[in-house]
């Protein structure tokens, strides 16, 4: 059953921070207005077959010039942070060379507009929108891209490092690196594991680089990166299935955390790999493990392996949202205790958490109960977890509005917030309302006992 906005085991901390997210491309549209330049993801878009349903971000959720509504909307939730991500080709076309201070502008609107709205500005760096001239060399693939986003990280603190809360180095380095480069289903769509994993290095570079160089201008904001991460889980105890597991495991997490916690790339990972290892330079790894003052994780199911081909969802009992993904709470538990358990992690968020599923708009309402029963219960346990003793900062719902779901297009929402695309109007499902109503409560009685946990989150 759903828990209720007031139910006492949901009792968070006063600070801990609670937000909604969003990225550009994915809300923005204006894909070429006011001097942006194409993105990776604008160029793949027209690929034939790449987006389920032919569709791009060329408008989406008009975003670009409904910022302001789109804000009042944020603050009448509730929330005390927005999570969003700054489209690298918008402030910077070409990746290099000239800024543009026209996207520039946006971006400083938008910040003075959630703070004066008392919402904390969350940013993301690079949440996949590559300026497409990188690619043309080479893109993540290039060592020079390391650079290039260590100047645009630089750049844009400059602008807006003592206005933001946050800044995020990358969303999701893994999918970037395997479905963008190893299965080739996002953009941009390349298909080689050894291109793959000399990406996966430079992301990981150029975090390390980007946030040495945002100490090095003394930031006020608080600084890390966000991983997508799931439990890894065998389908049975047999020996292939827990040896596949646990290399599986090593490509989603222990590649991205070992080198960033402990400056090495995990060797099990690495003779799998063979000549598909990357190419690593004196210094890189130490670069790598550059001290964070958060982890962002991004939970939506667990990950289950058989060593005979894909493992089918429909064994597994339980609900699947219209992604297909199982719907599997106590596996964010499970994960946030993992990480505390293994690394020396900063204080965690997840940084995303939420469920597609089919919804309808009748008379000015969506009762989207399994959307509602989703956050409720992933919040339940994050609570579980912070009991466990794991340090906890925030939660943020993936996503405020329905918007560009990537390769699957317009088709699949995940909004908390129902958005109508020949009209672009908004419009609160029971999620949103719920959300609110527990945002409310938590407020309310934010005196009274809290979930133990919190840790110092400063
Ligand atoms: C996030 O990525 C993105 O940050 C966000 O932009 C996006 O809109 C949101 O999630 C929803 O998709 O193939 O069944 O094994 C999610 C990363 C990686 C999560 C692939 C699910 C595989 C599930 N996803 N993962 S499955």
């Amino acid at each position: 059953t759903t828990p209720t906005p007031t139910d006492p085991t949901l009792q968070f901390p006063p600070e801990f921070v609670w937000g909604v997210a969003t990225s550009a491309f994915q809300i923005e549209g204006a894909a070429d207005v006011d001097g942006k330049g194409p993105s990776i993801w604008d160029t793949f878009c027209q690929q034939p077959g790449a987006i389920a349903d032919a569709s791009d971000g060329r408008i989406a959720c008009d975003h670009y010039h409904r910022w302001e509504s789109d804000l009042d909307l944020i603050a009448d939730l509730g929330v005390d942070a927005y999570r969003f991500s700054v489209s690298w080709p918008r402030v910077r076309p070409g990746g290099s060379g000239a800024w543009n201070p026209r996207g520039l502008g946006f971006y400083e609107r938008l910040v003075d507009g959630l703070l004066a709205r008392g919402l904390q500005p969350y940013v993301t760096l690079n949440h996949w929108d590559l300026p497409d001239e990188l690619q043309a060399n080479g893109g993540w693939a290039n060592r020079d891209t390391v650079h290039r986003f260590v100047e645009y990280a630089q750049g844009l603190a400059d602008c807006l490092g003592d206005r933001v809360a946050s800044i995020t180095t990358h969303n999701e380095p893994w999918v970037m690196s395997v479905l963008g480069h190893e299965t080739g289903i996002f953009a941009p769509g390349v298909k080689n594991r050894a291109t793959a994993m000399q990406a996966s290095h430079h992301l990981l570079l150029s975090h390390g680089l980007a946030i040495q160089a945002l100490r090095a201008q003394s930031v006020k904001a608080q600084l890390g990166i966000v991983l997508n991460l799931s439990p890894m889980h065998a389908a049975t105890a047999a020996p292939a299935d827990l040896a596949k597991a646990r290399l599986e495991d090593g490509r989603l997490t222990r590649w991205f955390l070992d080198p960033i916690f402990n400056a090495s790339y995990p060797a099990d990972v690495l003779e799998a790999l063979g000549a598909d290892a990357p190419r690593v330079e004196a210094g890189d790894m130490n670069a790598i493990a550059s001290r964070m003052d958060f982890l962002g994780v991004n939970y939506y199911s667990r990950a289950v392996v058989s060593a005979d081909g894909p493992w089918d969802v429909s064994r597994s009992g339980r609900e699947i949202t219209d992604m297909g993904w199982e719907i599997y709470p106590e596996g964010l538990t499970e994960l946030l205790m993992r990480l505390q358990r293994d690394y020396p992690v900063p204080p965690l968020f997840v940084t995303e958490n939420g469920g597609a599923f089919k919804d309808s708009l009748v008379d000015g309402r969506v009762h989207d109960r399994q959307r509602t029963d989703y956050i409720a219960r992933h919040i339940a346990a994050v609570a579980e977890a912070m009991r466990q003793g794991v340090r906890m900062g925030g939660y943020m719902v993936w996503s405020l509005m329905d918007n560009f779901e990537w390769a699957s297009g317009y088709e699949k929402r995940f909004g908390i917030v129902h958005v109508d695309y020949e009209t672009q109007t908004r419009t609160l499902k029971d999620s949103a309302r719920w959300y609110r109503e527990f945002l409310h409560r938590q407020k309310a009685d934010s005196s009274a006992t809290t979930v133990p946990g919190a840790g110092s989150v400063t």
